[in-house]
């Protein structure tokens, strides 16, 4: 059974903890380093995790897979092929824009689950495809196509993807913004203002669009979803801000609609005007407003060098933090990782899965086994709604669908020690994406390392008569991380694996604030937060795939609905109200469906009921949700149409439910017993066993800090 969860999270602020509790006495053993002159000798303590191979450096270890991603002799295969095809007549990047056709995406085609699995199962491997987006803006009416290329190596075909399940040749209006739309608003939009209104801008703001110098103004944009308009219309708001780190803290009170209907942007039409508080019909309107000095007019001065640098990320001098100079602690892998990155599977443990990335998408991961045995056969976010509440025209429909800005290309740069630990291993993608100039590798997309919650995952400690125990195992997880930068936001999104068959999804938010040009009516829909910034309410709903498969694909979807209930005692004969719960099973996908109701609590299990425990209970997976946050607004109104996963809310563990025959913890190595020696006088000594080998030895953690590495060549960060 296929099931698609949405989750949602609002976690404002990333709190990371790398600490290890041992790192006091590392740091006492480990100052053996002497200096003699300038030579440094290091004693003869090891590096951590030196005496033992790993693939870091050597050969990337890749599994022969049905879902590894395209590599890049695959794609330059697709696109020959594509660009010897008269009918699509599509341009060179270099050439195109957004009335020609071009190429937008090239990616992996997903084979079938079910061709996976026999594949997994030793039949020969599915047809390996390309999927490829084409923007064919100079077909008669243009569309976006979703098309297959194939087969894979040889490419003898390709057709526009048939599918009842969604459309795959859409009209042209809808199509996402590209670089091309970009270069075409700098060209015939932003020029155009810029040159009709130089006198207003520079008056108000001191800046103007074009032609500025170190006085710029810079636009963003809001487009209009398509239930707000008319039928095969398209249209965005503008607005500007000031230039400067970092913009989205510096908006003006300046917005303008465009109608982008027409795919040639000489056609496009700029029409309202909103300025000083007040809506004009046209930018006619508008200028003979203003000359008539009618209207109220803004007069700001370009950000000065104190407030360019509160909106910055500079470090803050004044800070009481300064105090110590005493670095913070740090995690790393004592004896090297205990886990594998390979070009497109990861193991940890008992865990091990498969990988790809998307360019839409992301990064996905497939066939996620503990054991050997599949839990999800997919994971991975499909989309990220935003939708803001507010009073100016563009405020008001700040609503966007962020998959649009290409989750894949919006992974890149992770710094080593801050987005994730030092020792963690960064993992480079090669994708296809017009908007980022074709092929090319994104650096540091990923990363993976081995945590250390410091909190225990389970420990009991009992002391009695009769004698004494303490049982316990600390909560080590593998993270796979990226990190996806969206325009000002930056999405963390983390999956998580424990050492007892737990999946932690998770989702933090950080980076910069959406915004609006302060005027007291905006105060309602958020904070007044500088001179002119309102920093507008809004939410942020993820749409994660999660496809579990538990102890085969033959599952259902059953909830345990808890309910009080007041009956009478068998014992005594009063009344006594307690809790008890009934189980329901969906029978069809439909009755899946799960709006969260506070007043009815549920266990939501996906469960096989061939697969029972030895008390015949059925193996299950427990859906626990997080985060939810409930949407207001009508089902049927305006954007929120377009996002309907939005109401059946779930964010989200993943946990084994009667799956196991007994915690897999019970099998950890890091789990640690004691038992006093002598069970009668449990006060005088007692054994600590451990499963690891028993090493006291300490050794010095290797850094590879990226420093001096980024004052060479810093294209790992900033491409
Ligand atoms: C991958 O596995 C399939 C099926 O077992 C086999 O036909 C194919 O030759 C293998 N490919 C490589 C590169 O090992
Ligand atoms: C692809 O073409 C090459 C060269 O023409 C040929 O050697 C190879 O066998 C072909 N591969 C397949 C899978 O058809
Ligand atoms: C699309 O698939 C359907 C069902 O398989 C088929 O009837 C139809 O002819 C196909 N259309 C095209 C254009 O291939
Ligand atoms: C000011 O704008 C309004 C429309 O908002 C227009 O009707 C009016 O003619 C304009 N006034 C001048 C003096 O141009
Ligand atoms: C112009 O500003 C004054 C003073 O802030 C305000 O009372 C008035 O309503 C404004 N006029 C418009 C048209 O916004
Ligand atoms: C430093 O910060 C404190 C607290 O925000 C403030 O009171 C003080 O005036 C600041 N000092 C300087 C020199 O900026
Ligand atoms: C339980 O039932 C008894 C008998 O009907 C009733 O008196 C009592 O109020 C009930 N208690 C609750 C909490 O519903
Ligand atoms: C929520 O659950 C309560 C208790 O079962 C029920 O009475 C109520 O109708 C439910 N609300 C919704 C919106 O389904
Ligand atoms: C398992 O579930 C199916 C579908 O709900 C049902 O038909 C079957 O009887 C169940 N089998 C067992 C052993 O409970
Ligand atoms: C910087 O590094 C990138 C790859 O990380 C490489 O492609 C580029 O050539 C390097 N630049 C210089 C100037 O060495
Ligand atoms: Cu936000």
């Amino acid at each position: 059974m296929k099931k698609t969860i949405s989750g949602t999270s609002m976690w404002k602020w990333l709190t990371f903890l790398f600490a290890i509790s041992t790192f006091v006495f590392l740091i006492m053993t480990v100052t053996l380093w002497v200096t003699r002159d300038t030579k440094i000798v290091l004693s003869d303590v090891p590096v951590c995790g030196r005496h033992r191979q790993t693939t870091h450096h050597g050969v990337k270890i890749k599994a022969n897979s049905s879902l590894q991603q395209l590599t890049r002799h695959e794609m330059s295969v697709v696109l020959d092929y594509l660009y010897q095809k008269p009918d699509l007549n599509l341009e060179q990047i270099k050439d195109a824009s957004i009335h020609k056709s071009f190429v937008h995406t090239i990616e992996l085609k997903t084979p079938r689950k079910a061709d996976v699995l026999r594949f997994l199962n030793g039949e020969p491997p599915p047809k390996r495809e390309a999927k490829v987006f084409i923007f064919r803006g100079d077909a008669n009416p243009p569309y976006i196509g979703e098309y297959v290329v194939g087969p894979l190596p040889n490419v003898s075909y390709v057709r526009l993807e048939n599918t009842t399940s969604r459309v795959t040749k859409v009209p042209y209006i809808y199509r996402p913004f590209s670089s091309f739309e970009f270069m075409a608003i700098y060209r015939y939009v932003i020029a155009a203002v810029g040159r009709d209104a130089h006198q207003v801008l520079l008056e108000s703001y001191n800046a103007t669009p074009t032609k500025c110098g170190d006085h710029c103004l810079r636009f963003s944009m809001t487009p209009i979803s398509s239930a707000f308009l008319k039928r095969g219309e398209r249209k965005a708001w503008f607005w500007f801000a000031y230039d400067v780190e970092f913009f989205t803290l510096h908006p003006l009170d300046f917005q303008f609609l465009v109608d982008m209907t027409d795919a040639n942007p000489r056609n496009w039409k700029i029409e309202d005007i909103w300025y000083s508080n007040q809506l004009f019909p046209s930018m006619k309107d508008f200028l003979s407003n203003y000359t008539c000095g009618a209207i109220n007019k803004t007069r700001l001065s370009f950000p000065g060098e104190n407030e360019r640098y509160k909106s910055s990320l500079q470090f803050r001098q004044n800070s009481s933090m300064l105090e110590d100079d005493v670095r913070p602690p740090l995690l790393f892998d004592q004896d090297g990782p205990r886990y594998t990155v390979g070009d497109n599977i990861i193991s940890y443990m008992a865990w091990g899965m498969e990988f790809k990335v998307s360019p839409t998408r992301g990064l996905e991961l497939f066939n996620v086994r503990f054991d050997k045995e599949t839990i999800v056969y997919e994971m991975s976010l499909q989309e990220v709604a935003v939708m803001y509440s507010g009073y100016s025209p563009t405020a008001k429909l700040f609503n966007y669908a962020d998959s649009a800005g290409l989750f894949g290309t919006r992974s890149r740069g992770l710094l080593p020690g801050v987005d994730c630990p030092a020792h963690a291993k960064f993992v480079d993608v090669v994708l296809y994406s017009a908007n980022e100039g074709g092929m090319r590798s994104y650096q540091n997309a990923l990363c993976v390392f081995e945590q250390n919650d410091n909190i225990p995952l389970r420990r009991h400690r009992a002391y009695g008569r009769i004698g004494a125990f303490y049982g316990g195992v600390g909560t080590h997880s593998l993270v796979v991380r990226s990190i996806l930068s969206v325009i000002n936001y930056d999405y963390i999104i983390d999956y998580i694996f424990y050492q007892n068959g737990a999946i932690e999804t998770k989702v933090s938010l950080t980076g910069y604030l959406g915004t609006s040009f302060y005027y007291p009516p905006e105060l309602k829909f958020g904070a007044h937060l500088g001179k002119n910034l309102n920093a507008g309410m809004h939410l942020h709903l993820f749409n994660f795939k999660v496809d579990l498969d538990v102890r085969g694909t033959e599952n259902r979807f059953e909830t345990l609905d808890i309910e009080m209930i007041n009956e009478t005692d068998p014992w005594y004969g009063h009344y006594h109200v307690q809790n008890q719960y009934t189980k329901s099973v969906s029978v069809t996908e439909l009755d899946a469906v799960y709006k969260f109701n506070f007043s009815s609590p549920k266990y939501l299990l996906m469960s096989n009921n061939r697969s029972t425990t030895g008390e015949g209970l059925p193996r299950s997976y427990q859906i626990k949700a997080t985060g939810i946050s409930r949407v207001l607004l009508p089902d049927d109104y305006g954007f929120t149409k377009s996002i309907s996963w939005s109401k059946y809310q779930l964010s989200f563990f993943l946990l084994p439910f009667n799956y196991f025959d007994e915690d897999q913890s019970m099998r950890s190595p890091d789990s640690v017993r004691v038992d006093p020696k002598d069970e009668r006088r449990p006060t005088d000594g007692a054994t600590v066993t451990r499963y690891h080998r028993r090493d006291s030895s300490s050794c010095v953690p290797f850094f590879p800090f990226p420093d001096d590495d980024l004052s060479k060549n810093s294209t790992v960060l900033f491409t």
